[in-house]
């Protein structure tokens, strides 16, 4: 038999459900259904389970709870007042979706205090946990000693069809279950709805096997009503070591709707007032109260305001004893999660001056080498490209469940091993960020940046430490063809705001680069790193590497001189525009060539600096690098030229496409001196 609970349960699952009703209905926009289908389920885990603590939403030592279906943020908006989160009052509930509001249309990480990441393309937050998952993993091995547990979070999450539907979240799934994350508790709304309808339409096969064959556990609540099935199922999660938690529990998307239950219509609309007040009354609500919070549900859900201080005031305890039994462990802890990068680290990245022409992945890998034993905080993979990525970390262990053979790794290891799974991998290092201590990094060629865009956005937009190396960055790549030669990539990076990227001009650059990266506390970095090698500038007769912070910098030429032209490359293409420069020298042409690394930083400069690199004067501008020309023409202007890629690659040796592709010197001399009206 099915336990709804007591009266007292009912009465607080209607109340997030008719507050979550009313906030759409007064924003005439949002997802009713899934809440009112689901509150039963969040209630059980926010209630009996979640360890959290509404005035201090960021305690280190706090259970993450996700809400994936950032669609039903209404459930999430309703569970942080009612639980007492200051941020959100009852008026920030009547101000669902509009602006300056604390409660957006999806809910936002760093907009809203209480929400772990931020949720609305379907599958993401599904996928970031299992990034939270294996940074908390991570977090144990690390700073856990017998006796103490200092980090012990699990991580929640509810998920939806739509999530389970989306390619990444398969791709995260079979990595957790390989990974055996049994931190991972997820709870499957399972509504058989979408928006579309049933889903039949699109969406039959057998969940539970589906994530039995991940190596997850499984579990199925039939009745989503049934408050101690869900406790139980919940309760049973925790118990079992070994493998991620999935509990899928059969809802009805806008339960207690007469006319609009187990509808589409109900996931995406407003009920409309005479069904809003059918629905109440099938609640046994007072139909013409809105935003109400019966007394007796109030006190029942503030309980976890005295429940998370009491967890967070035993936490603190237990780690004050940690503190005398480790203190520099306890040390390292406060200052990876204030983001303290330990003393003296700069000194440890590498002097690249003196290198043969060697590719910037090559740098990088040296670069990471270099810094890894000084920072533990660091830790990252590739998908399945590590080798061609320059990526691994030789010093440090690989990151695999430790029941494996212990050659694979276990989880004190920092060598990811995403496979072949790019969405997820960037999903996951999101997660692994949110974490607040660590820094993670994720590695692939830059053609299949597509793979891992809708995350990579995510990181910029959340304004997260993820730090990204795209290697085989242009036609550069040579013989692997068009397929992994990417064109319009660095033209899509530069459009997601909050993003910085930057493509080193040679292997110098690169530990600065890094530098850059690590030091952005709020915000991710895209590296963009040569397969091929180029020449390493000799930088006792060019200005110093350190200049990539300034985004671009005069590299031939100086300040005071007023050049005819001004040539300005990144990465690879430096080195053919500065013996490009020398061809016009010898005709007596007085020519800059300004490096170009970072087109963020540089717009990020004062006036006076980016006046003094790109003279407005000086109209005869050539901008070189083998990419789609689109973000170039705002610092060539419309007397400059772009020698850039108009057409896919092709496939045959670096050698031969730059000379084909008018990568030459001969070639960008020949632009230049047409911009020059010569
Ligand atoms: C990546 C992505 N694609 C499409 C959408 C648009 N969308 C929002 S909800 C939804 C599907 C809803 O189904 P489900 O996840 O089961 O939620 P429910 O209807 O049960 O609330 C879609 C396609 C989205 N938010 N994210
Ligand atoms: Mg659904």
């Amino acid at each position: 038999m099915p336990n709804h609970g007591s009266a007292l349960d009912q009465l607080c699952i209607n109340t997030i459900r008719c507050l979550s009703i009313d906030a759409v209905e007064k924003a005439k926009s949002g997802h009713p259904g899934l809440p009112m289908g689901a509150a039963p389920m969040a209630y059980v885990l926010w209630q009996k389970h979640l360890r959290h603590q509404p005035l201090n939403p960021t305690w280190l030592n706090r259970d993450r709870f996700i809400l994936s279906p950032g669609h039903g943020c209404t459930l999430l908006y309703s569970l942080l007042h009612l639980s007492g989160y200051p941020h959100v009052t009852l008026d920030e509930l009547k101000n669902f979706r509009q602006w300056g509001s604390q409660t957006p249309g999806h809910s936002e990480y760093g907009h809203t205090a209480g929400v772990e990441t931020t949720t609305g393309p379907l599958g993401q937050g599904f996928s970031n946990g299992v990034g939270m998952g294996i940074a908390q993993k991570y977090l144990a091995a690390y700073f856990n000693r017998p006796g103490h547990d200092v980090l012990d979070y699990k991580i929640y999450a509810l998920v939806s069809d739509g999530d389970l539907m989306e390619g990444v979240a398969s791709e995260a799934a079979s990595l957790a279950g390989h990974l055996k994350l049994d931190n991972l508790i997820y709870l499957y709304d399972d509504n058989h709805m979408s928006i579309e309808g049933h889903t039949t339409v699109a969406f039959t096969e057998d969940r539970a096997k589906r994530f039995e064959a991940y190596g997850w556990h499984v579990q199925c609540v039939p009745d989503g009503n049934d408050l101690e099935a869900i406790d139980q199922a919940i309760t049973c999660a925790k118990g079992v070591v070994g493998k991620p938690h999935i509990i899928n529990i059969r809802t009805l998307i806008g339960f207690g709707s007469p006319n609009k239950k187990d509808t589409p219509e109900v996931h995406g609309s407003a009920l409309g007032e005479d069904e809003v007040k059918l629905t109440k009354k099938a609640y046994g609500w007072d139909p013409e109260k809105h935003f109400y919070v019966p007394a007796a549900a109030q006190v029942e859900f503030r309980k976890a305001v005295a429940k998370g201080v009491q967890v967070e005031q035993a936490w603190n305890d237990s780690r004050s004893a940690y503190q005398k039994a480790h203190p520099d462990l306890a040390r390292e802890l406060t200052d990876w999660f204030s983001k303290k990068l330990p003393a003296g680290w700069t000194d440890l990245l590498p002097d690249l001056s003196k290198e043969k022409p060697m590719a910037t992945r090559v740098a990088s890998g040296k670069t990471l080498n270099a810094l890894c034993a000084k920072l533990p905080m660091l830790l990252g993979g590739s998908a399945d490209l590590a080798p061609s990525t320059n990526t691994i970390m030789k010093e440090a262990a690989h990151f695999q469940a430790p029941d494996l053979s212990s050659e694979l790794g276990n989880y004190a290891g920092r060598n990811l091993h995403f496979g072949v799974r790019e969405h997820a991998m960037a999903a996951a290092v999101n997660g692994m960020a949110l974490s607040g201590a660590l820094i993670p990094y994720g590695a692939t060629f830059l053609q299949f940046f597509d793979y891992c865009k809708a995350a990579v956005r995510l990181s910029a937009f959340m304004g997260v430490r993820s730090i990204w190396v795209f290697t085989h960055d242009s036609i550069g790549l040579g013989e692997d063809g068009p397929t992994h030669q990417p064109i319009e990539h660095l033209a899509n990076l530069r459009t997601i705001h909050g993003l910085v990227t930057i493509r080193p001009s040679d292997a110098t650059e690169v530990p600065v680069a890094w530098k850059i990266a690590l030091e952005r506390v709020n915000g991710p970095t895209a590296l963009i790193l040569t397969r091929q090698n180029v020449a390493v500038l000799d930088r006792s007769k060019f200005p110093s590497a350190a200049n990539v912070e300034k985004g671009f910098y005069i590299l031939l030429g100086s300040a005071q001189e007023k050049p005819a032209v001004i040539l300005i490359a990144s990465g690879s293409e430096v080195e053919p525009t500065l013996a490009a420069a020398e061809l016009l020298q010898k005709e007596g042409v007085q020519v800059r060539v300004v490096a170009a690394p970072s087109l963020e930083l540089f717009d990020q400069q004062s006036q006076s600096y980016r006046d003094e690199v790109l003279p407005p004067t000086v109209r005869a501008r050539v901008a070189v690098e083998a990419a789609h020309p689109m973000c170039w023409f705002k610092y060539v202007g419309l007397d400059g030229a772009v020698v850039g890629m108009n057409t896919y690659g092709a496939s045959a040796p670096a050698k031969v496409l730059f000379e084909k592709f008018g990568f030459t010197p001969q070639h960008i001399a020949a632009a230049a001196r047409k911009t020059m009206g010569k």
